[in-house]
């Protein structure tokens, strides 16, 4: 693909002061007719009208009601050029389209036999002809005619009028959206549907009409959801004093669906797997996710949609925000400490795995050669990072006086990320040149801390120095500002805190302590994302974590310690881990017991995909292996508590609450732990756990826990009844493949996709297996002898040819190839050379070529 460039950009130089389209709904060819009110920008020059276009079968153009022939525009593949156009004009197209062939999942298609539309970031043009970039805001009227039968309700953005007969057995509605937007935030839904509704009262006393529509006979597991709804308006209404700003507000939950979530105005669309849920179908993560999902894309209606981004490069500025937003409403509804470990396992897991591989980016790129494949982890997890290392420099307060001044000044526009500095830069009297390197610096900073204790003068010194390593095209990084909390620990919970900004290449810091030495508490909170390196001996770690007043640090010092356990044991295949180690890690989570969710995270071993950034050459199987026996290790230290624990009866009646989710959290993770202990009695006792689950959560972690164990009769068991009583909901089975997927071989992915369920048009089925097994099995992914790669290989080059945006997806798996050791890695860049010469869609080609390149 061809790279844009930031600095190309040029603002469009028309107006498009109205849009009025209509939709003439049919499954193998909709009609949709487009009529724009369109000007000349003042200072616009005499420039040619260009509407991107793809993949529209054109029928008719009229300019001012006169018919255009061929000579008078120019259509390419991508785009309709009119060389001469009058200053104001009214522009009406005729396309046809058939939503029935779409399978990429961008623009109009058909899921579950109803109508649906995406169209972040450019599915607008495979609609109709249009300026399809975020900062041609415009002012959407949307008719939908629809068979009756079929489509009983129709749906777009804003508010809708009456629906009228329109003969032939089809009815017609037209919505008026007041918000002027862009076309990625257009929508259309049409089908039949079950409605779960109910209402909000807004902070100014507006009452509106909120439904979520899902397949017929699943409202009540709507309520999930619509409960999360209701809850994200009053928190950002409390929180940033934003009121929902129409009449109603629709959900619509489908089946096939490229994203988690999208929101659309007023018609926010969802994967159906991140709306429904019941106690006996969803686990208490899944209930975690739709709250923060309906969180994140109910607050884009602010930072998002009424203000929105100038260009894609901007992403972050919608996103990284937005993350940052629906963080915090997780963690305002449940436990901030557990909120923070979770948020940061999320970062540690994808972000320092992308930051630190060929596919590396700045927050914001300054170029790029596929859009969709601008939707990463450094984007969404680091962009909230740096808005959260903003809120920590200038404190609470002035964070919201910054962003009410952004709401104030910029609603209505499309803007950059500069735009929203001044903001921050105008109510602080602060300069923000340094700190907007974290977006465009890419690479995960790390920060060197050394200490040195003088007792005479019972001070410490503290030495800080701070590098970011090269990533593609940015070999020599300056500083950023990093903001350190700290603070110095008694042993008896004494703490002296502080935050320091890093903004140097390197700092001494002296602290006075009364008493002996203390010991040193960096990063509390994770206050930047950033890798901390500091010489200490296990004893000193043990102490640390003992000493240790901060949760997120309590936990982390407990994760560097079993990492180092684990990186130690993957060196001897035969290496037994350390008896103390366990013990204190042990112990930790026993005397964590009063905070269930905590313990649970404190049970916790790093993946293979964290421990992989520890080593270069990387052995994912001895990674694999040595982590196995931590595990196993922790598990008989731990046999006592995980017995009495599991003895004890899940709490009843079932609430998706935070604190009987902690309790659940803590009894899947032992019930992993159990699986883990290598007991011969294993296989029953957990079969029997599985057959006495009262909710999915435990259910699950009973299957997981038996698969893990390879092949055996209480396997099968368990996994041939988990099929029998889930067939039929296929988001329930996306669990039953990825827990296959997620701990087989090669052999199970190609079993699992040769499964009569298998479904390529289905991206959450597609991702449960190939995806699943590509991130988070990566012994089996990365196994020697590249059984891994073919099995998910061929996935991929099928799943190309429907949905090119899924199928990158996937492919970002490779980027850790470089990484890994000289088997594995030959076979990896034998499958990425393979793929670049196969015929791969433009958004897979470009993921190849960069890992490649
Ligand atoms: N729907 C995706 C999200 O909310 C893209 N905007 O992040
Ligand atoms: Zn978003």
């Amino acid at each position: 693909p061809v790279a844009v460039k930031l600095a190309d950009y040029s603002p469009y130089p028309f107006e498009i002061e109205q849009v009025d389209l209509a939709f003439d709904l049919d499954p193998d060819a909709t009609k949709v007719s487009a009529t724009l009110k369109i000007s000349r920008k003042p200072g616009g020059g005499t420039a040619a009208l260009v509407l991107d276009g793809e993949a529209l079968d054109l029928k008719s153009i009229h300019l001012d009601g006169r018919l255009l022939g061929p000579e008078d525009y120019a259509l390419t593949e991508k785009a309709l050029t009119l060389p001469d156009v009058p200053d104001a004009f009214e522009l009406k197209t005729i396309v046809e389209i058939s939503p029935a062939k779409n399978t990429a999942l961008s623009g109009l298609y058909i899921s579950g036999g109803r109508f649906c539309t995406q169209c972040e970031s450019v599915g607008f043009r495979r609609i109709t002809f249009y300026p399809d970039r975020p900062d041609v805001m415009s002012r959407f009227f949307v008719t939908l005619t629809a068979d009756k039968a079929a489509c009983p309700i129709m749906l777009s953005n804003g508010t809708p009028g009456d629906v009228q007969d329109a003969g032939n057995g089809r009815h017609t509605i037209t919505w008026d959206d007041p918000h002027k937007k862009p076309s990625y935030l257009f929508a259309l839904c049409a089908g039949d549907y079950d409605v779960y509704r109910d209402t909000f009262t807004t902070m100014s006393g507006r009452e509106i009409a909120l439904a979520v529509h899902v397949d017929k006979g699943d409202a009540p597991r709507a309520a999930w959801a619509m409960d999360s709804l209701k809850r994200s308006m009053k928190w950002d209404e409390d929180t940033y004093g934003r009121e929902y700003d129409l009449g109603v507000f629709n959900i619509v939950a489908v089946r096939d669906f490229n994203f988690g979530a999208m929101e659309n105005k007023g018609l926010n669309v969802f994967n159906s797997a991140y709306v429904l849920a019941d106690e006996d179908s969803a686990t208490d993560a899944d209930f975690e996710a739709i709250e923060s999902i309906v969180g994140h894309e109910y607050f884009h209606n602010w930072t998002g949609n009424r203000i929105t981004c100038r260009d894609w490069f901007q992403l972050c500025l919608k996103e990284g925000l937005t993350v940052f937003r629906d963080q915090n409403f997780s963690a305002d509804m449940r436990s901030r400490p557990v909120q923070r470990i979770k948020d940061v396992i999320r970062l540690r897991g994808r972000q320092f795995a992308e930051d630190a591989g060929p596919l590396a980016h700045p927050v914001r790129p300054d170029t790029y050669g596929s859009i969709d494949n601008l939707y990463t982890a450094t984007v969404y997890e680091k962009g909230a990072e740096v808005i959260g290392m903003l809120r920590r420099i200038i404190g609470p307060e002035a964070y919201r006086k910054g962003m009410d001044l952004y709401f104030e000044r910029h609603d209505g526009q499309a803007v950059t990320i500069e735009d929203f500095y001044a903001c921050f830069a105008d109510v602080t009297g602060r300069d923000f040149t340094q700190f907007r390197r974290w977006y465009s610096q890419a690479g995960t900073p790390q920060v060197t801390v050394a200490e040195s204790w003088n007792a005479d003068a019972g001070e410490l010194t503290i030495q800080l120095s701070q590098s970011t390593p090269p990533t593609p095209g940015q070999k020599d990084k300056l500083p950023v500002p990093i903001p350190l909390e700290l603070a110095l620990l008694d042993g008896t919970g004494g703490t002296d805190a502080w935050t320091v900004v890093l903004d140097q290449p390197e700092m001494t810091l002296t602290r006075k302590a009364t008493g002996a030495r203390p010991l040193l508490s960096v990063n509390r909170d994770f206050s930047a994302p950033i890798r901390v390196e500091r010489d200490l001996t296990r004893d000193q770690r043990i102490a640390l974590v003992v000493a240790e007043t901060d949760p997120f640090n309590q936990w982390d010092g407990v994760q560097t310690l079993v990492t180092e356990e684990i990186l130690k044991l993957s060196e001897g295949s035969q290496a037994q881990p350390d008896d103390q180690l366990v013990d204190a890690v042990a112990s930790a989570v026993r005397k964590a017991a009063g905070d269930p969710a905590f313990a649970a995270l404190l049970t916790r071993l790093p993946e293979v995909g964290e421990l992989f950034l520890e080593r270069s050459p990387a052995e994912p199987v001895a990674l694999h292996s040595a982590r196995k026996r931590l595990q196993a290790a922790l598990s008989r230290a731990l046999s006592d508590t995980i017995t009495t624990t599991l003895a004890a009866p899940s709490p009843t009646p079932y609430e998706p609450s935070a604190e009987q989710a902690g309790i659940r959290a803590l009894r899947a993770a032992f019930i992993t732990l159990l699986g883990a202990s290598g007991a011969p009695d294993a296989g029953d006792t957990l079969l029997a756990l599985y057959n006495a689950a009262p909710n999915m959560t435990e259910r699950l972690a009973a299957m997981r826990a038996l698969t893990a164990l390879g092949t055996c009769q209480a396997r099968d068991t368990a996994l041939a009844d988990f099929e029998q009583r889930w067939k039929h909901n296929a988001i329930v089975m996306d669990k039953w493949f990825a827990v296959q997927a997620g701990q087989g071989t090669a052999a199970t992915v190609a079993e699992l996709a040769a499964h009569p369920d298998f479904d390529l048009k289905n991206p959450n089925r597609v991702r449960s297996v190939a995806g699943v097994f590509a991130s988070a099995n990566l012994a089996a992914f990365h196994a020697p002898d590249g059984s891994g790669y073919k099995a998910v290989e061929d996935i991929i080059l099928k799943a190309d040819a429907a949905n090119p945006a899924l199928a990158a997806r996937l492919l970002t798996a490779f980027e850790q190839w470089r990484r890994l050791e000289p088997k594995a890695r030959a076979a990896a860049e034998a499958t990425l050379k393979r793929l670049q010469n196969a015929k791969l869609s433009e958004n897979s080609a470009d993921i190849v070529s960069r890992a490649l390149g």
